[in-house]
């Protein structure tokens, strides 16, 4: 079977983010009905995300049966094809829990190890960010036009606008407290939204500067992180270490040095 195009892949992406945002639109009003936790008390996950997951294989599968397979609940099949999906459900579940309008699901296609299409959609507010390697970001939402995606020019660190988000331990948390109460002074100021996914689409559309986070794991990032790039965000880890384990970071090339340097500075 021959690869398919990054297009083909990023069609085959959106259609089934879409069935999936659709059914956790649907389970939103009664999502604390069946919630479990994970690794700490306010890791939490629904019926949901787990339904959500389960479609989002079912269609990926169906579509192209040879793939791989990697989720957050559980997902996890080698493929035969070279192509493996990377999905997170819901992409920040307390945001989801809370029905605080920033969570969505995230799709990647990985091929040979590399990510070539993502596509992240805000199930509250029907924003669906898109990236094809090579062929840039897009936006598009219910009422507007397609837009292709930029990251902000901030013309210093002073001026640039952060965003960031937290573990679930408590001791990982009071570590990323410190960094947050060290960069607060030195930045235009900080945004917590809940959703990595999100946060690196942020970056992408210029709503904010920088994201950056310790601890994700793949399928927070993968989507997120393409279309980022593809906006022309830098994103890496830290030292010249690439994108994921233990940092994600996505910022405009303006401040890309000196913020680079700073996380560097605050994660010895
Ligand atoms: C979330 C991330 C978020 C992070 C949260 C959590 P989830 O993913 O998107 O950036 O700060 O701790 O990991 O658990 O909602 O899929």
């Amino acid at each position: 079977m021959s690869t398919p195009t990054s297009s083909q892949l990023l069609d085959v992406a959106v259609s089934a983010a879409r069935e999936a945002a659709d059914l956790v639109a649907r389970g939103r009003d009664g999502a604390g009905a069946h919630v479990a936790t994970k690794s700490s008390p306010v890791d939490v996950v629904t019926a949901v995300d787990a339904a959500s997951e389960e479609l989002l294989v079912r269609r990926l599968l169906t579509a192209r049966p040879d793939d791989g397979v990697l989720g957050e609940e559980g997902a996890s099949r080698n493929g035969t094809s070279g192509v493996r999906w990377i999905v997170d459900p819901i992409d920040g579940t307390v945001n989801f829990l809370y029905d605080v309008p920033a969570y969505g699901v995230s799709v990647a296609a990985e091929v040979d190890g590399s990510v070539r299409a993502g596509a992240v959609l805000n199930v509250a507010t029907g924003e669906l960010f898109t990236a094809s390697a090579g062929e840039g970001a897009w936006l598009s939402a219910p009422g507007r036009t397609v837009r292709r995606l930029h990251t902000g020019r901030p013309a210093s660190l002073e001026q640039t606008l952060v965003a960031t988000g937290f573990g679930y331990r408590a001791e990982q948390r009071r570590a990323q407290g410190r960094v947050v109460a060290e960069l607060l002074p030195r930045v235009r100021d900080i945004r917590r939204f809940g959703s990595a996914a999100l946060d690196l689409c942020a970056v992408a559309a210029g709503r904010v500067d920088a994201y950056y986070e310790l601890g994700l794991h793949p399928w927070d990032h993968a989507a997120g992180a393409l279309v980022a790039a593809e906006a022309g965000a830098v994103v890496s880890g830290l030292r010249g270490a690439p994108v994921g384990e233990p940092m994600v970071v996505a910022v405009a090339p303006s401040v890309a040095e000196p913020f680079l340097d700073l996380l560097a500075e605050l994660h010895p």
